[in-house]
């Protein structure tokens, strides 16, 4: 079969602090699950400090490191497992690149955000960062094992 529902990679997603405060909760994950991906663990949270500075561990030595954790601690994000075919590399597509002014329009960050430092949502960078991640950000428990219904009947 070439339908997708077998692939069960899984990437973390995260709504930034700014989506929330924006209301954009909803734009944003209904692109997902538009585009093909089930969310397979969802919860709204204010991230600790040593939480949000384990998250961009890669970033610690960069100028940009405390302000990016105090913009991620300042409110709630929303913490996201996604599940489908291919969904690290095609989440990434999906985000944009880094800097939202160079992400082409039709991408979440190219559509809705104009900052560097306000780019709205995070998208894991490889299947080894996801894999990372979503043991940072999740217990096992509150991931479900998903299995889609035949589509035949919804
Ligand atoms: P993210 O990890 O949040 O998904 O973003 P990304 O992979 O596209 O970019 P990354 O290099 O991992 O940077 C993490 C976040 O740090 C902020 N940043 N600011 N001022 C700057 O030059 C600068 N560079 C990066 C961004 O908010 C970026 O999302
Ligand atoms: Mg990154």
């Amino acid at each position: 079969t070439t339908l997708n529902a077998d692939s069960k990679e899984r990437t973390y997603i995260m709504l930034k602090p700014d989506a929330v405060n924006r209301r954009l909760i909803g734009e944003i994950l209904s692109r997902f699950e538009k585009r093909g991906y089930n969310v397979v663990g969802l919860k709204v949270l204010t991230p600790s400090r040593e939480l949000a500075e384990a998250h961009y561990a890669e970033h610690k030595e960069r100028p940009f490191f405390k302000g990016l954790v105090d913009f991620l601690t300042s409110g709630p994000v929303v913490a996201i497992v996604i599940e489908g075919d291919n969904a690290v590399a095609t989440a990434r597509t999906m985000i944009g690149v880094t800097k939202p002014q160079a992400s082409a329009p039709g991408t979440i960050r190219g559509d809705l955000s104009i900052d560097v430092g306000r780019n709205i949502i995070h998208g894991s960078d490889s299947v080894e960062s996801a894999r990372r991640e979503i043991g940072l950000w999740f217990r096992p428990v509150e991931i479900v094992d998903f299995k889609p219904v035949d589509h035949a009947w919804v």
